[in-house]
């Protein structure tokens, strides 16, 4: 595409069209979006955040990442169609403008980079990064099991053979700990939101224990809010609660980290569909899955702002 009104929404893109998707916006909108390079891949890929700001110095900012795991396409999609959706939606749309008068947006589309390109270019199903593993002949370190929360315990494999296997140590990916880096020295993050597929579920901490987090309370009836926002698109229904009750235990994931941090409303999505395409979910699925994931998001974010 030339610029990103002629870039085609409703369809799966390879990385280099992902990349220069992101240089296009920055170029087309340079006083609402930039980029910040967080660190590079393992294969030595730039790990690219687009910065939402209208202005300020390190206002209080809301994480938003897609494709940790590389093969969930269609959510690398949707944060491809969420910042257009930004960009177009500024000014006009009274909700999300409000959100943007007081904070950032950080939105890292493709936070897998390697194991991305690999998911087109050798296996469709490729879920880890692409880093070899000392001792072993298989590749890669989930993502979502490498950091430092509850790390090594159950909900985890050891085995770097494994689809969950966890890693050498934690932080151990440079996908990871680029994030964790970046998240530290912002030091102003006030909602992590980690968007998976598939299975139609909204959760937040934690994954690694059964002891609720201390909100509790408040994550549980703002996931309502946010679902009911979802399923009023397009009747697609989802179902929402701690991570540990609502998919099962799983040790070292995003945000459990982010919560433990300090970081309140850190939630994970796993968006369409429950299972009948999984991960192959036909592309003229892209916009619906993003649109209804939007209504969502824009409630999670204006209660961040107002909270
Ligand atoms: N599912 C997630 C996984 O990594 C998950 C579920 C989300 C676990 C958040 C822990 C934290 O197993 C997919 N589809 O990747
Ligand atoms: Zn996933």
């Amino acid at each position: 595409a030339r610029d990103t009104d002629s870039f085609n929404y409703k369809t799966y893109h390879p990385i280099s069209e992902l990349y220069s998707f992101q240089d296009m916006l920055v170029a087309e909108n340079p006083s609402l979006v930039s980029k910040i390079v967080i660190g590079r891949s393992y294969e030595g890929r730039p790990l690219n955040v687009l910065k939402f700001s209208t202005g300020g110095s390190n206002r209080p900012a809301i994480w938003i990442d897609t494709g940790i795991h590389s093969r969930e396409w269609v959510t690398q999609a949707s944060g491809t169609w969420f910042a257009k959706k930004i960009v177009t939606d500024y000014g006009k749309d009274p909700v999300l403008t409000a959100i943007l008068n007081k904070m950032d947006i950080l939105l890292e589309t493709v936070t897998n980079p390697d194991g991305y390109a690999y998911s087109h270019t050798a296996n469709r199903m490729w879920r880890k990064t692409r880093k070899p593993n000392s001792g072993s002949s298989c590749v890669g370190v989930d993502p979502n099991r490498n950091w430092d929360a509850g790390y090594g315990g159950p909900g985890a494999s050891s085995n770097p053979c494994s689809e969950t296997f966890r890693g050498p140590r934690a932080h151990s990916e440079s996908e990871v700990k680029s994030i964790v880096d970046f998240v530290k020295s912002h030091g102003n993050i006030k909602e992590f939101i980690s968007i998976h597929a598939y299975s139609q579920m909204l959760m937040y901490p934690y994954g690694y224990t059964q002891t609720p987090v201390k909100d509790q309370a408040a994550l549980h009836s703002l996931a309502q809010r946010a679902v009911s926002a979802l399923t009023a698109v397009y009747g697609t229904r989802y179902r929402y609660g701690s991570i540990i009750n609502v998919i099962y235990q799983a040790s070292g994931g995003t945000i459990d980290w982010t919560y433990n941090q300090g970081i309140k409303y850190s939630y994970t999505f796993e968006l369409r569909d429950t299972g009948r395409y999984g991960f192959i979910l036909p592309a003229n699925q892209i916009e619906p899955t993003a649109e209804e994931t939007w209504a969502a998001l824009l409630v999670l974010m204006t209660h961040a702002k107002n909270n």
